[in-house]
C-alpha cells in the first residue's frame, strides 16, 4: 500500500438514494483514480470489525446496523496526499459542519449517516483496504 493512496466506501444512503454516479463524478473529477472497486454489502461481523476503534461509543449499534442496511461501493483511490485530500473531499464528519461543495454536504443527511468513508491516516488506509481487497484485486 503506497502513502498516495486512501480508502472509501459509498454508504448505504448513499446507494439508497441513487448517489453513486454523482459521488464517482465527484471523486474522478477532483483528479483521484480508482485502483480497486466492489460493490458488496458488510455483514454485522464485517462492521464490527471495520469499526472496532468505536466499539465503546454509545453510537456503536446504530452505526453497524446502518453500515449492514444495504451494499456499499468499496474502492482504493490514489492521489499524492490522498488521505488528506480525500477527507477534505468529504467535509466533515457532521454534514451540517461539512464546507460547500463537500460529498457530506451535497450527499449526506446526518452524522450517523453521512454518505461516505475516508480513511484517517496512510496507516489505516492500508488496513481497510487490505479488509476488502485481496492483492490481485488492487490495480
Ligand atoms: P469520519 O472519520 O469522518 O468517518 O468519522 P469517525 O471515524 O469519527 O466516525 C466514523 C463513523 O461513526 C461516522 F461516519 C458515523 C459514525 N458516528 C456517529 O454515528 N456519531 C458520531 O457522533 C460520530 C460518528
Amino acid at each position: 500500500m503506497h502513502t498516495n493512496r486512501t480508502f472509501t466506501m459509498i454508504k448505504p444512503d448513499a446507494v439508497e438514494n441513487g448517489h453513486i454516479g454523482a459521488i464517482l463524478e465527484k471523486i474522478n473529477a477532483a483528479g483521484f483514480t480508482i485502483k480497486a472497486m466492489k460493490f458488496t454489502q458488510l455483514s454485522q461481523r464485517d462492521a464490527e470489525a471495520f469499526y472496532a476503534v468505536h466499539k465503546e461509543r454509545p453510537f456503536f449499534g446504530e452505526l453497524v446496523e446502518f453500515m449492514t442496511r444495504g451494499p456499499i461501493v468499496a474502492a482504493v483511490l490514489e492521489k499524492e496526499n490522498a488521505v488528506a485530500e480525500f477527507r477534505t473531499l468529504i467535509g466533515a464528519t457532521n454534514p451540517e459542519e461539512a464546507a460547500e461543495g463537500t460529498i457530506r454536504k451535497l450527499y449526506a443527511s446526518s452524522v450517523g449517516e453521512n454518505a461516505v468513508h475516508g480513511s484517517d491516516s496512510d496507516e489505516n488506509a492500508a488496513i481497510e483496504a487490505a479488509f476488502h481487497f485481496s492483492g490481485r484485486e488492487i490495480f
